[in-house]
């Protein structure tokens, strides 16, 4: 007879942090519910969680490492995948140098403890200058304007949704993602009962998108142009004096004022509307409301930040949030508290952007790392400082990064490359061997990073939910024994004594420690007695203290941006007039989809296709297009067939494909992600358009000709 047991645990799968209550026949999963009980999430929970027991009894699931051979892939065993990958390393460094291997860590690195926890080690382990990762194709900006307002990259304020009157969301779409840089699980009734206390809720976004229809108002905006808009704002409220410091009077040097209003000076209304396509009347209605309501949010995320202006808008944001008395104050834009937290007020604010540049474009570095729109020509450009080999962790940029196609004959060309993955999928397929780590339902959880950006304080511990299959391994120990390695402290199985093993260091152990240090004198043991998890209230005012500055202000205009602002006049109108009259393509995100790599669920693949090119019916009949028939877009880039979708839920001259499809890549094993295959639209997206200024891809607002198929 087995036994039934219940369990609990946060999701993994997304920044919202849903807990789980799984139900167990034996090692059998017999359901996955939203955990009621859980204080922040509430029992919310999306499709994608239920999806977990797919992944877990995946049959094309990578457990054990694999080598590609003349025959195929081979499995080997753990101590000769790791030899030969240290091995392979060293050589390659030997011959070419440290910064001949590159690393490249994607989105889910952050969702797994042992990744984000041990994965800087062994990057550090490999001394090279070449390190990639998701950031430069998402939440760049929001790091910029951390690190040189606040401080700390890390600090990147949150909307306070629970107790806000106004929130004005730009270029997000939380119903469908369920929230980033904010995490909010159950957004859906968040956002409601801020219409029942009297709120207001305006989305800002070329689609009218689900979250579009559960607003008061929707407005459309010209893609990529939305930095009009917030400087028209912003001009507004120091022009009719509406600035309101509140608390905040003493962390802001008046002299910054003054020197904003210079510089914001020449974008009147009449240039916003020009730029932004939105009527004045709008314009100067949404000002005066986000003005007058008692508070007030300014939200933008991957609208905003994916675009040629990206880090621009991120700092505005926080300008106007500042300006009228909305930040570091409940229903502002807030800082979380996390129980487990890795700025200490002791440390000093340093800026790590720009030290060294890209040896091929000359873009800036950030946080250490290189933009990932850089990579390709990294690997294809010959000369000192190539890159021969390759580490990706948790990530997918072929189908993830701009360019994918030139990202996918760089990987090619490479003298060797190693995945971390747990899929053979159209990135690991380019791999010499692959190490997949234990995942989802297997692991413990804490969440390191979401309690940063969450709009409620709380700790959670989840214990795994089911053992790990016999002989695979954890990703904290597979970086471990990568590590160990590299550094020559490898001591073979056999002659190490188990007491030596009992003494390494466990996610579990860095995260009892971190609570100890913390703020709510938590200890590990507390949040396993707890295993719905703990609340730690609303959130709280924090400034001055929070910031890092010596001074402890606020530095609201960072030279960095000031100057940026030259680049945004200067924009060629001839640029400008040849991008009108192409189409600009946007993305979407479906709420069962989770970027690339959830495709091999079939549960979350069913139904009608959703790879399909949005287009306004006004532009499908200029271009002969007919609904469910293809369409040619093509880009610099490439080019891609794709069904076409006419609505009216585009405006028109903006065309939207989801990313995260193509899976028709040769050598990839994910059966039912290839029966539902779609195409990339990284295949048009352009890895030569970026924010210049902090290097993030523009994987929003691309120029593309679109004609029938
Ligand atoms: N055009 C366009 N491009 C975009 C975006 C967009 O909006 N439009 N969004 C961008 C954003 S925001 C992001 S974050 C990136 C995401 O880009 P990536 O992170 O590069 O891509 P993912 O699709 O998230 O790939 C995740 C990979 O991790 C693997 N994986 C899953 N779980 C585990 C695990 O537990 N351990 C290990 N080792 N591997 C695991 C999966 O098999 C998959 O290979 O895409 C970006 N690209
Ligand atoms: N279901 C699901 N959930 C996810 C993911 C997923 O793939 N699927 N991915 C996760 C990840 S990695 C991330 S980073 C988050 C992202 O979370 P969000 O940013 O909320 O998600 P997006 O759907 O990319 O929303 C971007 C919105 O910006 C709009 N937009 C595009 N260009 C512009 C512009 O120039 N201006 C304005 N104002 N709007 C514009 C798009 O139409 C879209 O509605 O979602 C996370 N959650
Ligand atoms: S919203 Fe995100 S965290 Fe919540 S259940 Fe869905 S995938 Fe998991
Ligand atoms: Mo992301």
């Amino acid at each position: 007879m087995t036994s039934t047991a219940t369990k609990y645990r946060t999701c993994p799968l997304c920044e919202a942090m849903c807990g789980l209550e799984i139900t167990l026949e034996g090692t059998t999963i017999q359901s996955i519910k939203g955990d009621k009980k859980d204080p922040f999430s509430r029992g919310h929970i999306c499709p994608k969680a239920v999806a977990l027991k797919d992944i877990h009894e995946d049959p094309d699931r990578l457990k054990f490492p694999i080598k590609k051979t003349e025959d195929g892939w081979q499995q080997i065993s753990w101590e000769e995948a790791f030899d030969e990958v240290v091995n392979k390393f060293k050589e390659i460094q030997a011959k070419y140098g440290e910064n001949a291997i590159a690393t490249y860590n994607g989105n889910p690195t952050v969702h797994n403890y042992g990744s984000i926890l041990f994965s800087p080690n062994f990057i550090r382990a490999l001394k090279t200058k070449n390190r990639f990762s998701a950031t430069s194709v998402d939440q760049l900006p929001h790091h910029l304007a951390g690190m040189t307002m606040f401080g700390h990259p890390l600090l990147m304020p949150v909307p306070d949704i629970d107790r806000t009157d106004f929130w004005l969301i730009m270029g997000a779409n939380p119903i469908a993602s369920n929230g980033s840089i904010m995490t909010a699980p159950d957004v859906a009734n968040r956002l409601k009962a801020i219409q029942q206390r009297g709120g207001k809720v305006v989305v800002i976004d070329p689609r009218f998108t689900e979250t579009s229809a559960k607003a008061d108002q929707h407005i459309f905006i010209r893609p990529a142009t939305d930095v009009w808009l917030l400087l028209g704002m912003i001009r507004a409220v120091l022009v009719r004096d509406w600035v309101r410091l509140g608390h905040l009077e003493d962390c802001i040097n008046p002299a910054e004022i003054e020197k904003l209003k210079l510089l914001v000076a020449p974008f009147h209304i009449g240039k916003v509307v020009q730029k932004t396509g939105i009527e004045e009347a709008i314009i100067r209605q949404l000002m005066k409301e986000f003005s007058e309501a008692p508070s007030a949010v300014c939200y933008g995320r991957m609208g905003l930040s994916t675009v040629k202006f990206g880090g621009l808008s991120q700092w505005l944001i926080n300008v106007l949030n500042i300006l009228t008395g909305n930040f570091d104050k409940a229903g502002g834009a807030m800082f979380a508290s996390p129980a487990f937290d890795m700025i200490r007020p002791t440390q000093k604010s340093q800026l790590k952007f720009g030290r060294w540049k890209s040896r091929v474009r000359g873009l800036p570095e950030h946080l250490g790392e290189m933009p990932s729109a850089t990579l390709a020509e990294e690997i294809l450009t010959e000369g000192e400082g190539q890159i021969k080999a390759m580490f990706t962790c948790c990530g997918n940029p072929v189908l993830s990064t701009p360019n994918g196609t030139q990202l996918e004959k760089a990987f090619q060309q490479l003298e060797y490359m190693v995945s971390m993955d747990i899929y053979l999928n159209e990135t690991t397929c380019h791999a010499d061997i692959i190490l997949p780590p234990a995942t989802g339902l297997e692991v413990g959880h804490y969440d390191v990073t979401f309690h940063y950006l969450a709009v409620r304080n709380s700790a959670k511990f989840s214990q795994p939910v089911l053992e790990k299959e016999e002989g695979t391994k954890y990703d904290w120990e597979i970086f471990t024994e990568l590590i160990t390695r590299l550094q020559g402290l490898h001591t073979p199985a056999s002659s190490s004594p188990t007491s030596a093993k009992k003494l390494r260091l466990t996610p579990e152990m860095i995260v009892e420690a971190g609570l100890k240090n913390g703020a709510y004198n938590l200890t590990l043991q507390d949040l396993k007695d707890n295993p719905h998890g703990v609340d730690l209230g609303p959130l709280q005012s924090r400034l001055p203290d929070r910031l890092l500055m010596e001074d402890k202000k606020i530095k609201l205009v960072p030279d960095i941006f000031a100057k940026d602002l030259q680049r945004l006049l200067q924009q060629g109108s001839k640029q400008e007039e040849s991008d009108k009259r192409k189409l600009l393509l946007i993305g979407r995100r479906h709420l069962r989809s989770n970027n690339s790599w959830m495709h091999n669920s079939e549960r979350l693949v069913k139904g009608k296709n959703r790879c399909t090119l949005m287009i306004h019916p006004k532009d499908a009949r200029k271009r002969g297009l007919l609904h469910g028939e293809n369409a040619i877009v093509m880009s610099r880039a490439g080019s891609i067939k794709i069904p076409v979708e006419i609505t009216e839920k585009i405006m028109r001259g903006v065309v939207s494909i989801p990313h995260g499809w193509g899976h028709n890549r040769k050598g990839t094993k994910q059966r039912v992600a290839e029966a539902h295959a779609g195409v990339s639209m990284n295949d048009v997206t352009d890895e030569l358009l970026v924010d210049e200024l902090t290097g993030n891809a523009a994987v929003n607002g691309v120029p593309v000709v679109v004609i029938a198929g």
